[in-house]
């Protein structure tokens, strides 16, 4: 009898997110999102309309095969799958007062799909796909009618989707927005970039919405479990020097108090001494603070690597980063894209987060982007992804140590579990999937999807709950 750390029920599967699967950017009623304007991701100038150089308006063409995607998950053995519904699919400009039926219909599709399979949906509500016109008509998230928006079209989804969804995202990454405000936060960004007395009110305006929905779907949909979801990146001190210590905890502030605020209900204090200390003045209405104190059922995460971080500007080398950037860490080796390879940092950010908050936890995305080449082994086109394996071996062996050290873990979806348009470089070639895609940063491909080395190998850790990994 093998043993594993992982419990029974333990939710294994993958996440996706709309704008870098689906295409099909104005079927159906669709309206423009700030992806769809963005063809470089974050790493480039956003285009004034949609490009055909945008890998995201064909995707991976998962709006008409997504039978075929959701069936390879299946294969896998998925328990649960992760995607985001696009907000301009449902609200086509985001302002409309009555939903897109076509939209709502195409998720229902999705829904029946993961029904037969018995997959259990995680719906992010919006991850990074405020509608174009709510960005350009109203200054995105700096606008504090986009709360009313938001809660209009969360109420939809929880009223349409309440009863066949039972895990819920409210914002992709909040904590992203004062780092990529036209991405994150639908704000337009002008040549001196966006004043911090915008993006702070921005950032509380999500806060809300975040805490209204959550209120909302305890009234519409009592089973619902909402979560916040935050990019987590460790950082770690350069030197041992006291002051390295205060710069690492400045900065992991910096991305903790999200999370405060949706399991504690209320701005910390480090929080508002930094809004002192930068002359911002944040209004707050009695109506937000009470919504504020609606708090999340779960805490999920994203989770890719680890940085470190120092107080002498003379040592400030900045390394890549998923959107955030930090000091380099020379104990550890870097991705192809640069991105600090860390598995135990996985161990000490869910230790982090459960003794911070107490609250379960889910791992919404792990994964290792890479350039798979697509071979033929004994007649069958595949990648020996051996690298992926070993990634996602490590990462998830550090997770059943988490799990060991007392911390409640509800699941893990892979990130980007199928080849998909990269966010930050919005390239194809950047792939994640144990399913490859044939669709190049060209644009050429069949889009036929062939299995992965790792396709295999998940489908055992999967099946054995965790007993096939090697410790
Ligand atoms: C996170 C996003 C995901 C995904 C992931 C990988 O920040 O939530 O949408 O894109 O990063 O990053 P990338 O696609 O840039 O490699």
């Amino acid at each position: 009898m093998t043993t594993t750390p992982f419990p029974d029920g333990f939710l294994w599967g993958g996440a996706t997110a709309a704008n870098q699967i689906e295409g099909a950017y104005d079927a159906d009623g669709k309206g423009l999102s700030v992806q769809d304007v963005m063809p470089r991701g974050i790493s480039g100038p956003r285009s004034e309309t949609p490009t055909p150089d945008n890998l995201k308006l064909v995707g991976i063409d998962h709006y008409h095969r997504y039978a075929e995607d959701i069936a390879l998950f299946a294969e896998m053995g998925f328990g649960v799958y992760r995607f985001s519904i696009a907000w301009s699919r449902i609200f086509p400009k985001g302002d409309e007062t009555e939903p897109n039926e076509a939209g709502l219909a195409f998720y229902e599709r999705i829904l029946d799909e993961l029904e037969k399979h018995g997959i259990e949906p995680l719906v992010t509500i919006s991850h990074y796909e405020t509608p174009l016109h709510l960005a350009e008509q109203y200054g995105g998230w700096t606008n504090r009618e986009l709360i009313g928006f938001y809660e209009r079209y969360a109420r939809t989804l929880f009223e349409r989707f309440g009863s066949r969804v039972k895990y819920w995202l409210t914002f992709n990454e909040i904590n992203s927005l004062l780092h990529a405000p036209f991405m994150s936060g639908g704000i337009p960004i002008p040549e001196g970039g966006v004043p911090e007395q915008q993006l702070y009110q921005a950032m509380h305006h999500e806060l809300v919405a975040s805490a209204r929905a959550t209120r909302i779907a305890r009234e519409v949909a009592p089973e619902a479990k909402v979560g916040c979801m935050v990019l987590s990146m460790p950082i770690y001190p350069l030197t041992p020097s006291p002051d390295d210590a205060v710069a690492v905890m400045e900065a992991d502030h910096g991305n903790l108090v999200y999370g405060d605020v949706h399991t504690r209900g209320a701005y910390p204090g480090y929080f508002l001494r930094t809004l002192r200390e930068k002359g911002i003045e944040l209004d707050i209405t009695d109506q937000d603070r009470d919504d504020l104190t609606h708090t999340v059922d779960f805490v999920s995460f994203s989770y890719y690597m680890s940085i470190a971080e120092t107080a002498d500007p003379a040592k400030k080398v900045a390394g890549e980063g998923n959107i955030m950037g930090g000091v380099s860490n020379p104990t550890l080796e870097a991705s192809e894209w640069g991105w600090q390879i860390d598995p135990v940092g996985l161990r000490l950010v869910l230790n982090q987060f459960w003794d911070r908050w107490q609250q379960p936890l889910f791992i919404v995305e792990n994964g290792l982007g890479a350039r798979d080449q697509l071979v033929e082994v004994d007649g069958e086109k595949t990648v020996v992804d051996d690298y992926r394996i070993a990634y996602l071996n490590d990462h998830l062996v550090q997770v059943g140590e988490a799990i060991e050290d007392g911390v409640e873990v509800l699941g893990y979806t892979s990130w980007g579990c199928i080849d998909i348009v990269s966010a930050s470089t919005a390239q194809l070639s950047k792939r994640y999937g144990f399913i490859y895609v044939d669709r190049n940063d060209d644009g050429t491909g069949s889009l036929d999807r062939y299995r992965k080395k790792s396709f295999g190998w998940y489908a055992d850790v999967i099946r054995s709950n965790g007993a096939s990994l090697t410790r």
